[in-house]
């Protein structure tokens, strides 16, 4: 083959991905809770080893191309979009008012704010560091992003404390560190309740985020789980307004069963929100695309969603590759992210009213019928029964590959 002229690349892709098929509408994707962050779209490809490759891109950009694929909502970080140094200033109104507006023309909603409390180097110890002013600055951070969220409409807050905790053991008492986190979140839900009142406007679903390392080498909330002990240790004032937000990956890095997280944390009642993408375990944070490494993990964790019907966004926190253009960004990594959400969501639909499924279920749970007090006669009595948990393992995996619906292979 000979070399494609750079011009004629963008013409070659789109044939491609439209040789692919299969995608949706906008329409057909607006109809999710799908959330576009600003930071994903706008990710460069840069990182500690890496360069950027792509260009930056402002918030009018991505909310227009969120639009056209059909991602009806929109998230940011405070400082994604005002620098720093705009903050708290009559700057900061402007831009707001331009957000507004883009939104408005766009038909997008935004429905999460999220505090920058790790990139600044004011954080460099954290935003519940030693230093007083440190953690009032971190608070007054909080509170205004709080504020922006109800102007702009948002639902949710995010809090991803990835600084909070250490390089070097010792330097820190995580105590003190915990109790001061707290601190702040307390700030913002009482920041909250006030603007709440002010506008006429329910309160924020407050969402933490956990992730076990990265960018601090030992992290104080590392998981989940943490996160769910943290709300109930008597140190939040309103811990009914705090819940979490787990990342698929996430929950991967350090080796969990996402589905068996994500269980713990509906029992909580505590699903308040949802950062979908896909990676690998013990690695690091690569905000791979959804369902392009564990398809048939994706959609076991969506089958348990919906039988708990779980009504949260699905947040689009993924990373395009360094490969990807900034073209390709919006002609290939979203839309082609969402299509694969949908999918597995409406696959996870199909298991769900799936007739060999659901009579090998109801069959396990009528049991065999041994006597209770004889362990030796229940265990004669489900042997041939138990041989269903391998059997629905495989339905899954004939409904993930379209055999249920007779789709074969000659060999
Ligand atoms: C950062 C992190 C993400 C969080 C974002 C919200 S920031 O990119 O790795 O998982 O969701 O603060
Ligand atoms: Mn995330
Ligand atoms: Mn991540």
């Amino acid at each position: 083959m000979k070399p494609i002229p750079a011009a004629k690349q963008p013409a070659l892709v789109s044939r491609l991905i439209k040789a692919c098929g299969g995608a949706y509408s906008p329409k057909q994707r607006r109809k999710y809770f799908l959330t576009g962050p600003q930071w994903a779209a706008a990710y460069e490809g840069h990182a500690l080893f890496h360069a950027p490759t792509r260009s930056p891109i402002g918030y009018e950009d991505v909310i227009r191309e969120y639009s056209k694929i059909g991602i009806g909502h929109w998230a940011t970080h405070d400082t994604d979009v005002y620098p720093a140094d705009a903050l708290g200033t009559d700057r900061q109104d402007e831009i707001t008012a331009g957000i507004k507006k883009a939104l408005k023309k766009h038909g997008l909603q935004c429905s999460m704010v999220t505090t920058e409390t790790f990139h600044h180097a004011v954080f460099a110890a954290s935003p519940a560091a030693e230093a007083p002013e440190v953690r009032e600055y971190a608070r007054w951070r909080l509170a205004n992003t709080v504020r922006i969220g109800h102007e702009l409409g948002a639902q949710y807050c995010v809090y991803w404390p990835g600084s909070l905790g250490y390089q070097v053991q010792g330097a820190v008492e995580e105590t003190n560190t915990l109790k001061w986190f707290a601190e702040g979140l307390n700030a913002a839900c009482e920041a909250d309740i006030a603007a709440a009142k002010e506008k006429g406007r329910p309160t924020l679903k407050h969402c933490l985020e956990a992730k076990p390392f990265e960018p601090a080498a030992q992290i104080l909330l590392p998981t989940s789980d943490a996160m769910i002990a943290f709300i109930s240790s008597g140190l939040l004032k309103h811990p009914d307004m705090v819940g979490l937000n787990p990342e698929y990956l996430h929950e991967l890095m350090w080796g969990a069963a996402v589905r068996a997280a994500l269980a713990r944390v509906l029992l909580c009642g505590k699903l308040f929100h949802f950062d979908i993408n896909d990676g690998y375990p013990l690695k690091h944070d690569v905000d791979i695309g959804v369902g392009l490494v564990n398809p048939l993990d994706w959609l076991n964790v969506l089958v348990l969603l919906r039988n708990h019907n779980y009504e949260g966004p699905f947040n689009l926190d993924y990373k395009p590759p360094r490969t990807t253009s900034n073209w390709g960004v919006f002609a290939v990594s979203f839309p082609t992210a969402v299509d694969r959400f949908i999918t597995l969501w409406e696959m996870a639909g199909e298991v769900a009213s799936d007739p060999v499924i659901s009579q090998a279920y109801d069959a396990l749970r009528a049991g065999g019928g041994g006597d209770p007090r004889d362990p030796k006669s229940i265990v004669e009595a489900n042997r041939e029964l138990l041989n269903l948990h391998e059997l629905i393992g495989h339905r899954l995996f004939q409904i993930l590959v379209g055999a249920h619906r007779g789709r074969t292979y000659s060999v």
